[in-house]
């Protein structure tokens, strides 16, 4: 890869180089970290200190930060430097139990639209670039998140925000859309909102989409990106790493650049807390590396994710990271048996009955367990033939249990039916009472 075609002469930088800035980084990083009440008071009990850094795997030493840690110190107990530095709140929603609160200087927001507008650059953002956001704003980081990065590379972008779906097609043919964020299953379910509108979307100027925020199956982008006519990149991030940008999808769309001068990542056995191998299924822990406001060492992301192995075709030197299989908390129980729900998704998608939506629903009948599927089908198949709807039933039934260990109930509906999320998909909904 020619210097000249990167944002960043760091990304292509060779492993050593790589290896000195990361560890003068960890170094600057524990001492930022020490200044917060959390951190300030563990090093002291633990006697840790940045002298304690000679080569990056001293991290070793310092023990895992849980989530649980940040909602024990909410909301300020993590904040390394005075309050009034900090220009920038981000909030998680706390759906999964009470929120975390993620502060930002002036120069962590620079330094995160840089990490944005080199993710954006590498997948062909340029100025004349029409950046249409449909990622909500607030205090979710996915819409200003890649505001700010798209901006930084002089693209014209739209805030359109999440919803409203038909001003969203209009806006991409008034204004020649050419590069779309949105969350993957929005971007399926937008696809329907084309079909009422009669617009065929491949004939719209997009010329690439980005996205992430949640879980999707290599089946769902496959059809993505022929539906929409155009390349679909994969976005990673999570809001105590700063939101969207921590690891990025190149062209060559095998695995997802984490950009390694910014965090370090590490993937561990998450019952074990031990690191596992390139290639192998583990946690993500990531250390920021720049963070002013809210240094971070060894998050558990919960995500489960690999190291791919080997290099990259592109030519960039930072590890990828493998598309993430869901979160360790996402895994649900059914008769004793761990299920993820890309698990689930991944069948499905392979099907090409399967139209745009599911979702899985977890009751009891009498004392056991039961899971179903509720899919909606392509609108031909819908009405088509019982007979055949019968057989799709069963082999759908027996794919799944293939796959998962269990035969689900499937629900056949019609395309459309599901009610849809703007924001991040709920895949599960769980009505067994403990
Ligand atoms: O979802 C940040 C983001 C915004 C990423 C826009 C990409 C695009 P949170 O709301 O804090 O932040 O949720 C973070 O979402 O730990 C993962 O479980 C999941 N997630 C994010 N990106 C992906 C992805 C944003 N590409 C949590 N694939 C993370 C799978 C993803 N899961």
């Amino acid at each position: 890869m020619a210097l000249e075609d990167l944002y960043d002469p760091t990304e292509a930088l060779n492993p050593e180089a790589l290896e000195r800035l990361q560890t003068d980084r960890l170094r600057w990083t524990v001492a930022q970290a020490a200044r917060s009440p959390h951190y300030g008071k563990l090093f002291a009990e633990r006697g840790l200190d940045p002298e304690s850094i000679r080569e990056l795997d001293d991290l070793r030493h310092f023990p895992l930060t849980e989530k649980q840690d940040l909602r024990d110190s909410y909301p300020f107990g993590f904040l390394a430097v005075p309050k009034d530095e900090v220009v920038r709140l981000h909030h998680s929603s706390g759906t999964t139990g009470t929120a975390t609160a993620v502060c930002h200087t002036a120069g962590d927001v620079e330094r995160w639209a840089d990490l944005v507008a080199r993710c954006l650059h590498m997948v062909g953002l340029r100025r004349g670039d029409v950046f249409q956001n449909m990622m909500s704003y607030g205090l979710f980081t996915g819409g200003l998140g890649l505001h700010y990065g798209a901006e930084k590379l002089g693209a014209f972008v739209i805030p359109m925000g999440a919803g409203n779906s038909r001003r969203q097609i209009e806006f991409m043919g008034i204004f020649g859309t050419t590069a779309m964020h949105i969350i993957p299953s929005y971007a399926m379910a937008l696809l329907g909102t084309c079909e009422e509108m009669g617009v065929e979307p491949r004939s719209l100027p997009l010329r690439f989409a980005v996205g992430g925020a949640e879980p999707y199956s290599e089946g769902t982008r496959t059809r993505l990106q022929e539906a929409w006519g155009i390349p679909f990149h994969n976005c990673y991030g999570l809001s105590e790493m700063c939101g969207p940008g921590v690891a990025f999808e190149c062209p060559v769309q095998q695995g997802l650049h984490l950009w390694e001068d910014a965090y370090l990542g590490e993937v561990i056995d998450p019952e074990t807390g031990d690191r596992v191998v390139d290639g192998e299924e583990g946690e993500l822990v990531l250390t920021s590396l720049t963070r002013e406001a809210m240094p971070l060492i060894r998050y558990r992301t919960r995500d489960l994710t690999s190291f791919t192995p080997g290099p990259c075709p592109c030519g960039r030197t930072h590890r990828r990271l493998s598309r993430i299989q869901g979160r360790t908390d996402d895994m649900f129980i059914v008769r004793g048996v761990n299920i993820f729900p890309l698990q689930i998704e991944r069948v499905l998608m392979s099907m090409p009955q399967v139209g745009r939506n599911y979702v899985i629903v977890l009751d009891r009948e009498g004392y056991a367990d039961r899971l179903t599927v509720r899919v909606e089908l392509n609108a031909d198949v819908f009405f088509g033939e019982l007979e055949q709807l019968q057989s799709l039933r069963e082999r759908m039934a027996d794919r799944l249990r293939r796959e998962i260990m269990v035969r689900p109930r499937i629900e056949l509906v019609e395309p459309g039916t599901i009610p849809r999320q703007e924001g991040k998909a709920v895949r599960v909904i769980d009505e067994r009472k403990d």
